[in-house]
């Protein structure tokens, strides 16, 4: 066989999030994370936060920003059901599923950590023993095959007791929280965990303030989400620092929902629009993470929506002293910026706006865009030259089992044998590409709408949106493909 143009230790394996595989939300002293009392939605139906409010029960759009009603006290409702509370139950199933894993030769796994297992509160002075315990075993089994974990300090998943206290980290007091909480995991994993990302799709929080109506002109909406941001950069700067002097050669990376924009049109107002879409969407979290300040264009962002915020100097010699050591993201679409007005629309979560011609489009809305990922792997090395890995890519799916119990899915693999050949055009153009984890490597909740039903994975998992099923799992069509893959170092496409 030819060399392999992917390095020869390149990273591949598979991402997931705690929320969304674990399951056992109540178990060994776990206390309640804000994805707890989130109900499962659907295309129409955004899924809801379940609160009591004067003893009455009340719901709320889950959203990033939106947040509990003032004095509404998250709870769960027993006529709700909530997809999280048992998930595909991997906190009973990890060596099982790790094995499987291990089986398509997975070099790392990425997953994260519920922050409520080790501090159920989060304000604990001492965390919990049960729950360090458990993510000991996990990463004790992951090394018995020689895979390296790919750890995600915070994945949407605060706890629930901090969020309402601290109003979805409108408090600085929250980055002490979070600081203590990856101080413990950083002493309690020396040896057996190097590469840590500090917050999943950190830009999310202003990524949304343009893709729902609710927050079109409120400069409430952006005043919250850029101060939540500035807390979150401090929080992920002392971490790293943190982590550097437990030990040295942690790798500490921050985690971008990368979303590749491009202007519909040549007007150049179209060409400007997507400039600064790209700055506000993109740059502005990567530059503070990866370089260690704001970027100039901060000051514009801010005064467009009359944002003030409580930064100290102390803040900005953090942020200096605890840059990333790299830059890791999300990949699932590119999107397409006009200022003009558009008749051929497209809606979801991240996807809204005008539609791309040149694309198509899942029955969610997100688009399929190889090249993009290309785009967006050229522009981060020029601007970062820091080593890149892509967390999360995947196609979400309907997936049918046949009666003899297989998935065919050879759109999955068609999705991902063109990304994979992306990034490998990406490394002979000279970027420095680490590792690869495809989104939900094996079947999992679906973050943006709750349902099980919406698949990613290599390992089919039995249990649909309602939450019945044996929880078994099946290997589809594409983990044997995926194993091949890894066999031959991404030559084998
Ligand atoms: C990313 C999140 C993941 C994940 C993925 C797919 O934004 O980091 O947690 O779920 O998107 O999204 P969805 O589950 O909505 O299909």
């Amino acid at each position: 066989m030819n060399e392999s143009v992917f390095p020869k230790d390149f990273l591949w394996g598979g991402a997931t999030a705690a929320n969304q595989i674990e399951g056992g939300y109540n178990e060994d002293g776990k206390g309640l994370s804000v994805t707890d009392i989130t109900t499962a939605g659907s295309l129409k139906h955004p899924r809801m936060l379940t609160y009591t409010l004067n003893g009455k029960p009340g719901k709320t759009p889950a959203l990033p920003g939106a947040g509990l009603p003032e004095g509404a006290v998250g709870a769960i409702d027993p006529n709700e059901y909530y997809p999280n509370h048992v998930a595909i139950d991997f906190y009973h199933h990890y060596k099982e599923d790790i094995k499987l894993f291990a089986e398509m030769g997975f070099k790392t796994f990425r997953l994260s950590i519920a922050w409520t297992r080790i501090f159920p509160k989060g304000d604990e002075k001492e965390p919990n023993q049960a729950g360090l315990d458990f993510y000991r075993r996990v990463f004790e089994e992951l090394k018995k095959y020689n895979i390296e974990p790919l750890v995600t300090i915070s994945h949407y998943e605060d706890p629930l007791y901090l969020s309402e206290k601290y109003h979805d980290w409108q408090d600085r007091k929250m980055i002490d929280e979070y600081v203590k909480y990856a101080t413990v995991l950083f002493k309690e994993y020396k040896g057996l965990v190097k590469y840590w990302l500090t917050f999943n799709e950190i830009n999310s929080a202003v990524l949304m303030l343009n893709m729902f109506s609710q927050h079109a002109g409120d400069d409430s909406a952006f005043q919250h989400a850029y101060q939540k941001l500035h807390y979150q950069f401090v929080a992920s700067a002392r971490a790293v620092k943190a982590a550097h002097e437990i030990y040295p050669n942690y790798m500490v990376g921050n985690m971008i929902c990368g979303i590749v924009s491009y202007p519909l049109t040549p007007d150049p107002k179209d060409i400007l629009a997507c400039r600064h879409s790209w700055e506000q969407n993109i740059y502005y979290c990567g530059d503070v993470q990866a370089l260690g300040e704001y970027p100039s264009f901060a000051k514009r962002l801010w005064n467009e929506h009359n944002v003030h915020l409580d930064i100290t100097d102390q803040d900005l010699a953090d942020l200096k002293a605890g840059k990333v050591d790299m830059y890791t993201f999300s990949y699932y679409m590119s999107t397409v910026v006009t200022t003009h007005e558009v008749k051929d629309t497209v809606g979801g979560n991240f996807s809204a706006g005008a539609k791309n011609s040149y694309l198509k489009y899942s029955e969610w809305g997100w688009s399929t865009d190889p090249e993009g990922l290309q785009y967006y792997l050229e522009l981060m090395n020029d601007r970062y030259h820091l080593p890149l890995m892509v967390v999360e890519n995947g196609l979400g799916a309907v997936d049918k089992m046949t009666a003899d119990h297989k998935v065919h899915d050879d759109y999955r693999i068609d999705y991902l044998r063109q990304h994979i050949s992306a990034m490998k055009d990406a490394i002979k153009d000279g970027v420095n590409l680490i590792g690869y984890t495809t989104w939900g490597c094996i079947d999992l909740v679906s973050a943006g709408t709750g349902q099980m039903s919406k698949r990613y994975g290599f390992i089919y998992v039995d249990r649909d949106d309602q939450g019945n099923g044996s929880l078994k799992r099946y290997k589809k069509d594409s983990f044997d493909w995926y194993k091949k893959i890894i066999a031959s170092n991404g030559e084998d496409l």
